[in-house]
């Protein structure tokens, strides 16, 4: 791999990225039911109907999985928090195996020099919240203000940083819109709806922690680049982005949505919307990018946004999504010229999933290719500051089950073997240099 770790600034740090209900197990250790589970055992839901009650076992062999990231010589490892393993109804008493899990966790990074970097939530909202609207109720912001006392209360004070809620983009918009993941709605008004609300709650949490004295908060949103289809006047790439990319972020440092969104969800946002951009806009430490592909945008008849997806010419991956390195450039700058100015930015996810088991040599490339756009930003003053690959390991790939590989390891999911793949010994190779 032509990567080099002093070809970075010094500060410049490297990490891999999991999360809790794509690896752990999720049946294992007094962890209450969610959404996940309850979606996947719907027809037609999830490839295969398959879950994450065993995932990757990483519940049982989290001491493993730390040598590998040890061993891989990267500076932190991007986890995230079950809300449901916290606390089994989403509220009230928590589950002591749960917090011990995490605790083991975290001292266990810190015990082989990893920096734990925390996400509070990645998805998995327990059932019994779901129960009561989920994303849709306003009262979540303060339910996930109580698990982010509950879970931050035990290891707040060892986290190098955390981030609240893992791609509001997917949370809201493809969970609640496109129903291609849990709950499965496809509903203007409870997507318009969960995505206020992740917003509320995502400063709540911000707000509670800063209570609890703890330091290095940020944000992370998935992004992809919106190109517009050829001949088409670029309206509905504008759209796109304005959805996908701004109106988070928009919200975070404007505090105010894209009037080119509003067009669509204000009837449908709650009451009293525009009063909670206080609690939305608490500042922030950093901001981090999950970036994978881009997307090309033309016109459809249907309902409002009124576009469609268009195929793309350039090489893709495993999941089908087209390679588009330069992409993360143009993201990145596009955020720091836009909202977060001088503020820390981080790749907190790229990579790429390939059915190449062991000898992946399109993955090294991909990274390849990514860093060097990494480094094209950095060259022009974005204040980049570190990258994580995802994935540490193949997992549970949502909707899609396990047959899409991301992983720096191989899984063998009969026997949970791991094995590093070529991509992981060029990735050490090239942190020790
Ligand atoms: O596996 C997911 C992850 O959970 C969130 N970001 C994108 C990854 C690949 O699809």
């Amino acid at each position: 791999m032509s990567l080099i770790r002093s070809d970075y600034p010094e500060d410049f740090l490297f990490g891999v990225a999991t999360s809790a209900y794509q690896i752990e197990g999720h049946a294992k250790g007094g962890a209450g039911r969610t959404h996940w589970d309850d979606f996947a055992a719907g027809p037609g839901n999830v490839v295969r109907a398959e879950h994450g009650a065993l995932a990757c076992d990483h519940y049982d062999r989290m001491d493993e999985d730390l040598d590998l990231i040890r061993d891989l010589g990267v500076d932190s490892y991007r986890f995230s928090t079950s809300w449901a393993r916290v606390l089994p109804e989403g509220r009230g008493t928590p589950n002591a195996e749960g917090l011990d899990f995490y605790d083991r966790l975290v001292d266990g990074l810190l015990e082989r020099g990893i920096k734990p970097a925390a996400t509070l939530y990645h998805w998995e909202l327990p059932s019994p919240l779901a129960d009561m609207g989920g994303w849709r109720n306003r009262d979540i912001a303060a339910w996930f203000g109580e698990f982010t006392e509950t879970i931050m209360g035990r290891i707040g004070d060892r986290v190098w940083s955390t981030a609240p809620i893992n791609e509001p983009w997917c949370v809201g918009w493809l969970s609640h819109f496109q129903g291609h993941h849990a709950p499965g709605l496809r509903d203007i008004r409870a997507a318009a709806r969960a995505m206020h609300h992740i917003l509320l709650a995502h400063g709540t949490a911000i707000s509670v922690m800063r209570g609890l004295g703890m330091s290095n908060l940020g944000a992370v949103c998935n992004m992809e680049y919106a190109e517009p289809a050829p001949g088409t006047d670029g309206s509905d790439a504008d759209l796109y982005d304005a959805i996908y990319n701004q109106f988070f972020l928009s919200g975070m440092f404007h505090k105010r949505y894209p009037d080119v969104v509003l067009a669509g969800i204000e009837p449908h946002l709650p009451d009293g919307w525009q009063d909670d951009f206080d609690v939305i806009s608490t500042p922030l430490d950093w901001v981090g990018l999950n970036y994978y592909t881009r997307k090309i945008l033309a016109p459809d008849d249907g309902p409002w946004p009124h576009h469609q997806e268009i195929d793309g010419p350039l090489p893709k991956t495993q999941m089908g999504w087209e390679i588009y390195p330069e992409g993360l450039y143009q993201l990145l700058t596009m955020m720091k010229e836009r909202y977060t100015g001088d503020l820390p930015l981080y790749v907190t996810e790229n990579g790429m999933a390939s059915e190449i088991p062991f000898r992946d040599a399109d993955r090294v490339a991909y990274l390849e290719t990514h860093l060097a756009q990494a480094r094209r930003a950095i060259a022009e003053g974005v204040p980049l500051k570190g990258y994580f690959i995802w994935s540490l390991m193949d997992n549970y790939e949502w909707a899609l089950g396990y047959e899409k590989r991301f992983g720096l390891v191989h899984v063998d999911f009969e026997t949970l073997t791991r094995t590093p793949k070529d991509s992981y010994r060029a990735l050490a190779s090239g942190l020790r240099r």
